[in-house]
């Protein structure tokens, strides 16, 4: 309701399972980035490669990976198309980002606001507040000439209606954005600062080999839906939240989250 009522759609994400390509290459993530490698992430062995890719936007993936442009010198290594085949279970919703803005640059530009809110996986240590599977909740606006103080805007205005209204930010680094931030809101039942999110200004190494023009910026941010809800209904362990021992009479007695509304 929240995304709703500030004018962003939905993006489709009905794909758990995505090619490298989309949820890494096309987000200028390099192929020896460390979350490219089965420590966390989980690659598929049947069907093990994806079937089709758009072959120019490829090859202009592979140019600004390998030697740069636009103004960027790219990583200088030798990128290989096996590596982007790949299967995988995606590690973001980004990845449907990626796939989002590319389709949006096939067209005449029009400004956007979407939004996801799906499962991504993670081959991490599991414990008390993490699976191997969560559910990211990603938020993007693609216009002209958007600031960082556009993105710290936005932010204010989407964690304001999760009751929270003081927010701190704390530079970050992500392969796709730059600059990028760590969001920090206040709770007033916790009476602490909590992290909050991740998010950032996608690159032009992102942006511009998918044809979007010069001028085109996209904001964007992430969160996860488990953390909020745990800390909302005071769950400590999150599998009594999520996952097969879930109580389901304890889902149906619980009152319904009237948070921003
Ligand atoms: O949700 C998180 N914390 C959170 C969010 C809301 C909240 O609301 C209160 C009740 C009212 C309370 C807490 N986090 C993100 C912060 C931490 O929990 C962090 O330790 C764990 N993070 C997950 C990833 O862990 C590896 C949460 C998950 C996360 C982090 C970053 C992104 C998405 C999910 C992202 C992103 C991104 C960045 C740039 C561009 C696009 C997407």
């Amino acid at each position: 309701m929240i995304f709703l009522q500030m004018g962003f759609e939905e993006m489709p994400t009905n794909n758990y399972v995505e090619s490298s390509f989309w949820n890494f290459d096309a987000l200028f993530q390099p192929q020896q980035h460390p979350a490219r490698d089965s420590h966390d992430t989980f690659f598929l062995r049947e069907p093990s490669t994806t079937k089709t890719l758009p072959e120019d936007y490829v090859e202009r993936v592979k140019q600004i990976h390998e030697s740069g442009g636009h103004g960027s010198r790219g990583y200088g290594y030798d990128w290989k198309r096996e590596e982007a085949n790949k299967n995988l279970l995606r590690t973001h919703t980004t990845a449907v980002s990626s796939r989002m803005l590319y389709a949006l640059a096939k067209k005449p530009f029009e400004a956007k606001r979407y939004y996801s809110i799906d499962r991504v996986f993670r081959n991490e240590a599991v414990d008390r507040t993490h699976l191997a599977e969560f559910h990211q909740i990603e938020g993007l606006i693609c216009d002209r000439g958007l600031s960082l103080g556009d993105l710290q805007g936005v932010l204010h205005d989407f964690f304001s209606r999760l009751g929270m209204s003081k927010l701190r930010f704390k530079p970050a680094y992500n392969p796709y954005t730059e600059p990028s931030m760590e969001i920090f809101g206040y709770h007033e039942g916790l009476k602490k600062w909590v992290e909050v999110g991740n998010s950032g200004m996608f690159r032009p190494e992102m942006l511009l080999p998918m044809g979007l023009p010069e001028d085109v910026t996209v904001i964007a941010w992430g969160l996860s839906l488990e953390r909020p809800t745990m800390i909302l209904y005071g769950i400590d362990n999150i599998r009594d939240l999520f996952g097969h021992k879930v109580d389901l009479s304890l889902i149906k007695s619980n009152p319904i989250c009237r948070i921003g509304l």
